[in-house]
């Protein structure tokens, strides 16, 4: 699945607004070789205050964040599944996005036309979410047309396989026509396993984004109120964010110039970091940190990874000749307050392939090609 969030709602929303902003100090492309930036795409850095710490304790020439993409999804309307507005070819679009970011507008404007008429977020993510339902529901239920034919298959693997997710379909089917996501409904590994190659877009975590105005950013209003009581009940994650104050501090050129405007208007973090944040973590994947003189970076890698594998997010090399790895929690370097100290604390251990690295280690991989 896509390491990207997908940034949907209805048109007029801020969609764009949040995703320029979002994307307008993009990560350096030649640090990342292998991204393809298109227009509606965008690479931001993540934003980790552990990242800052390691840094600040060893004092690299270089510091480098890790990174995850925006996708803005545009043409998401009131039967868009059935071919309405852009068509469903979106859909495509979603399907191929690890998380779903949810904008919601919160914000009143008598100048920026509603689709419906009028402000109403409870409306607005039903819309949504049931185009949204639809095409999953289209997705499950042809393949649960097939799935008999597969059951009497004389390949015994293809039988069982068939036999196995028909009641996984059946249960999504049944979760989709009462109204709830297919992620609503429990299902183990295993199972998710036997669906994902159905790429179901209800069952990718979402987050919801109420865009709000510049009034209501340190306040809640009564809309964010009613996306929250919404997101409670789907056991969704909600931010703030004022779209047209995040273009204006995307717009400022240092970092402190950004601080300060913040201090100004109140608030601590700024919306896009919090939106990077939470949609990175939507993710399901850790970071681990490699910290030399020459530079300390951030490193994503999927949750359960052995070493040999995290140690390939960096250079297929690595995982190849992989001999072992030199390995501290940052939260250990915090305590102790530098490298040596960790090193008389016994803090610093060798592991070897069959090591889980957990999210914070500071890894120095060894290998040999
Ligand atoms: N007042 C106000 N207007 C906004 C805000 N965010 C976006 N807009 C305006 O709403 C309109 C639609 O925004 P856009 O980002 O293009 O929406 P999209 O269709 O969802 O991509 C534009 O004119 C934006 O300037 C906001 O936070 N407050
Ligand atoms: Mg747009």
């Amino acid at each position: 699945m896509g390491m990207n969030c997908g940034i949907v709602g209805l048109p007029n929303v801020g969609k764009s607004t949040i995703f320029s902003a979002l994307t307008s100090a993009p990560a350096e492309a030649a640090n990342y070789p292998f991204c393809t930036i298109e227009p509606n795409i965008g690479v931001v850095h993540v934003p980790d205050e552990r990242l800052e710490k390691i840094a600040k304790i060893v004092g690299p020439e270089k510091v480098i964040p890790a990174i995850t993409e925006f996708v803005d999804i545009a043409g998401l309307v009131k039967g868009a599944s059935k071919g309405e507005g852009l068509g469903n070819q979106f859909l495509g679009h979603i399907r191929s996005v690890g998380a779903i970011c949810h904008v919601v507008r919160c914000f009143d404007d008598g100048d920026i036309i509603h689709v419906a008429g009028k402000v109403d977020p409870k409306s607005d993510i039903e819309v949504i979410n049931i185009e949204l339902a639809l095409a999953d529901l289209e997705t499950v239920a042809k393949r649960l047309q097939g799935v008999d034919k597969f059951i009497k298959s004389q390949d015994k693997k293809i039988s069982d396989k068939a036999k196995y997710t028909k009641p996984i379909l059946e249960g999504i089917l049944k979760t989709l026509e009462s109204g709830l996501p297919a992620r609503s409904l429990p299902l183990d590994a295993d199972e998710r396993d036997a669906i994902s190659d159905l790429h179901l877009i209800t069952m990718k975590k979402q987050l919801y984004v109420c865009n709000v105005d510049e009034a209501n950013l340190t306040k809640e209003n009564e809309y964010v109120k009613i996306v929250k009581e919404i997101a409670a009940k789907e056991g969704a994650q909600v931010i703030t964010i004022c779209g047209k104050i995040e273009s204006e501090i995307a717009a400022l050129e240092s970092a402190e110039e950004k601080a300060e405007f913040l201090k100004d208007i109140g608030i601590e973090e700024s919306g896009l970091s919090k939106m990077i944040k939470a949609g990175y973590n939507m993710l399901d994947m850790y970071t681990y940190f490699t910290a030399g003189v020459k530079e300390v970076r951030a490193w994503t890698f999927p949750k359960g990874a052995k070493a040999p594998q995290a140690a390939g997010v960096i250079h297929t090399d690595f995982e190849r000749g992989f001999i072992k790895a030199e390995i501290y929690h940052c939260n250990d370097l915090f305590a102790l307050g530098s490298e040596s100290k960790l090193k008389e604390a016994g803090k610093l251990r060798m592991e070897g392939k069959e090591y889980e690295v957990k999210d914070g280690d500071v890894i120095h991989f060894r290998f040999n090609v």
